[in-house]
């Protein structure tokens, strides 16, 4: 889709008719792109609606947002860190104001259901309330030095120009994930969002800048990942990247980081499981198992795609867990009783099916759903059943690999040993969930399980902003996002020694003397 922009682009708001035509957001306001071409966002549960067009931006698009980023560097760094993060409570204040235009928009744009969308933006301003709190910390250290009349201390400080590369699935919380504790930290940020959400992406920069963000502190570029994500993470000015993707495209972005020296944080796949033991209180493991499955219809990066039965109460489970999903209600999210939405886009809805012809090529049994739905309130959109495979053997493709869709995989087991092993035995390690009403087992279960996240008796999905979120193993490159670990990805520590001896003395040789003299 290509159009031209208008002159004075519009005010990123949520105005349902004729779509609207926006412009990147460089250096405090919405500029067109030099390349005058635009892409449409589309409805994915009415394909026929348009959210609006934005930016089919160019390299040259993205030294604009770089320039100005740079440029507002070396005051945003000088600004203090709790005036900057009186900012970030503005902003958490706006974002609160605004969370049902935000939430409706959501829904529209990328299809989750309406109250995950209120929570989507309501973990933003979690997150914001947050950051501001981490403003009058920004924690270092002071430690004796082995010397006498010797200060010292190590202090924090900013990258510099950081950009960041989110996905769709969490369009306003992702980004203040990454954005927040970047800009309370004193960096400047150039956000490259997904291009099924770039309305959201928008409005979230707007209420940023709206809060007293000064021109340039925080940026925004529209377009595709081989042009304006190549050219940030190539422009030497930029320092850092994170990037929350598919492990396809983050593998790509970090080795093209390493060759650059470029630090880089990569949120990528997951293949999470829950547990059910034969203890479990099978009731709240099948909600949890239904919540873990199909909220935001299995596009999660922590969806429980694996659930992982002992034979003891596996026929009684998958009986039950047939009627729970055969009873969930698909559809349109802005209509309150809907429970699973669509998938974002075309292609994404024919991975699903592809992967559901994969199951049952290998074997694995079909308990419900396994089609798409093209009739009635479906028919413009990219829905596909909530789907159920079981008997599935837990080195099948489908219990391997990332489907990003509403379909999970019943493994039967044996034993809580088996369970374990069955759950690491993935090259991903996000989320992984116990069911047990053992105490010696859930201890066990923190202690075994490898994911980054743990949970014991709830499922997969649903973590909170004041702990780390991240993942083991092909997930991630050992950074965290959120909690207060999240400040280490966006600041330098600085090590600094105060000699006020008035002489030279010598760090691991004068200490030599110091011992001999006592
Ligand atoms: C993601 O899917 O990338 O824990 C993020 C959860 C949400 C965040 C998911 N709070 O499921």
């Amino acid at each position: 889709m290509s159009t031209s922009t208008p002159s004075k682009p519009e005010q990123a708001t949520a105005k349902a008719g004729k779509p609207q035509t926006y412009g990147n957001y460089i250096n405090g306001r919405q500029v067109k792109s030099e390349s005058g071409e635009t892409f449409a966002s589309y409805n994915p549960a009415k394909n026929d609606e348009v959210i609006g067009y934005f930016p089919l931006s160019t390299a040259n698009d993205v030294k604009a947002a770089v320039d100005a980023a740079h440029k507002a560097f070396p005051a945003w760094k000088a600004t203090p860190a709790p005036h900057r993060a009186e900012i970030i409570l503005k902003a958490a204040h706006l974002l609160e104001a605004r969370k049902e235009e935000l939430a409706q928009t959501m829904v529209r744009e990328m299809g989750k259901v309406l109250k995950e969308a209120r929570g989507d933006v309501q973990e933003a301003i979690d997150m914001a309330k947050f950051m501001a709190g981490e403003g009058r910390r920004l924690i270092g250290q002071t430690v004796p030095s082995e010397l006498p009349n010797k200060f010292a201390m190590s202090i924090r400080q900013p990258l510099g120009v950081v950009g960041l590369i989110t996905p769709w699935n969490f369009p306003v919380a992702i980004p203040s994930w990454k954005s927040l504790p970047a800009l309370v930290a004193g960096n400047t940020v150039v956000l490259k969002p997904a291009s099924d959400t770039p309305l959201c992406a928008l409005m979230y920069v707007e209420i940023l800048n709206e809060a007293g963000l000064p021109p340039g502190v925080l940026n925004l570029v529209t377009g595709s990942g081989s042009k304006v994500g190549n050219a940030l993470i190539d422009d030497p000015r930029v320092h850092a990247i994170s990037i929350t993707g598919s492990s396809e495209v983050g593998r790509k972005v970090a080795g093209r980081c390493g060759e650059l020296m470029k630090k880089i944080t990569c949120e990528l796949g997951g293949k999470n499981a829950i547990c059910v033991m034969e203890d479990a209180d099978i009731e709240l493991a099948l909600e949890g198992a239904l919540w873990g499955a199909f909220g935001t219809a299995g596009q999660r990066c922590t969806a429980a795609s694996r659930v992982i039965v002992h034979k003891d109460l596996y026929k009684d489970f998958c009986d039950k867990f047939k009627k729970r999903t055969e009873a969930l209600k698909v559809g349109y999210g802005l209509n309150p009783e809907i429970e699973v939405g669509p998938v974002v886009n075309k292609e994404q809805l024919e991975t699903v099916k592809k992967y559901v012809e994969i199951g049952k090529a290998e074997g694995a049994k079909i308990l419900c759903g396994g089609n798409a739905i093209t009739t009635g309130d479906c028919a413009n959109g990219y829905f596909h059943e909530p789907t159920v495979f079981i008997d599935v053997k837990a080195n099948m493709r489908i219990a391997q690999e990332e489907i990003f869709g509403p379909v999970t995989a019943v493994i039967p087991v044996g034993s809580f040993e088996e369970a374990i092993e069955v759950a690491n035995g993935t090259e991903f390690g996000l989320s992984l969930s116990m069911y047990t009403q053992n105490i010696n087992r859930a201890f066990k279960a923190i202690e075994e399980l490898e994911s980054g996240i743990v949970y014991i008796n709830a499922p997969t999905i649903g973590a909170e902003i004041q702990l780390p979120f991240g993942g083991l193993k092909q997930t991630g490159n050992g950074h965290r996002e959120a909690g207060s670990a999240c400040i280490d990805f966006y600041t330098e520590w600085k090590s600094v020694y105060i000699d006020y001896s008035g002489r030279l003395q010598k760090a691991q040789i004068d200490t030599d003397s110091l011992l001999a003299a006592e």
